[in-house]
C-alpha cells in the first residue's frame, strides 16, 4: 500500500474528522503535527503552499495531496472504501 500521511492538529476538528474517516476505512497513515502557530509550518507550507489543516499526503493522488476535510474525505471513501 502507499505511503500516506497527513498533516494535522489534535484540536482541529476537520483534521478530527479525517482521523476518524481513516480509522473507519482502516486505512495505514503516519499523522504529522504541525505546530501550533500558523508561522512555523514550513514544511507544511514547501508541500502545499498554504499553511492550513488538515492536509492529506498521497502518491496515488494526481496532485500528491488534498487540503479541505469533505475533498479528503470523499477521495478517501472513493479510493479506500470496500
Ligand atoms: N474547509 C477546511 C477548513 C479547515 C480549517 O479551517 N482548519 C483550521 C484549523 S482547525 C486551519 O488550519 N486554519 C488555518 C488556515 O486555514 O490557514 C476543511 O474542511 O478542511
Amino acid at each position: 500500500m502507499t505511503a500516506i500521511e497527513l498533516y494535522d492538529r489534535p484540536d482541529c476538528p476537520y483534521s478530527k474528522r479525517v482521523r476518524r474517516v481513516l480509522d473507519v476505512l482502516d486505512v495505514d497513515y503516519e499523522e504529522i503535527v504541525v505546530p501550533e502557530s500558523k508561522a512555523d509550518r514550513e514544511e507544511l507550507e514547501s508541500i502545499t503552499g498554504q499553511q492550513g489543516v488538515p492536509v492529506l499526503v498521497d502518491d496515488d493522488h494526481p496532485d500528491g495531496w488534498l487540503a479541505d476535510s469533505a475533498e479528503i474525505s470523499t477521495y478517501l471513501k472513493e479510493t479506500y472504501g470496500a
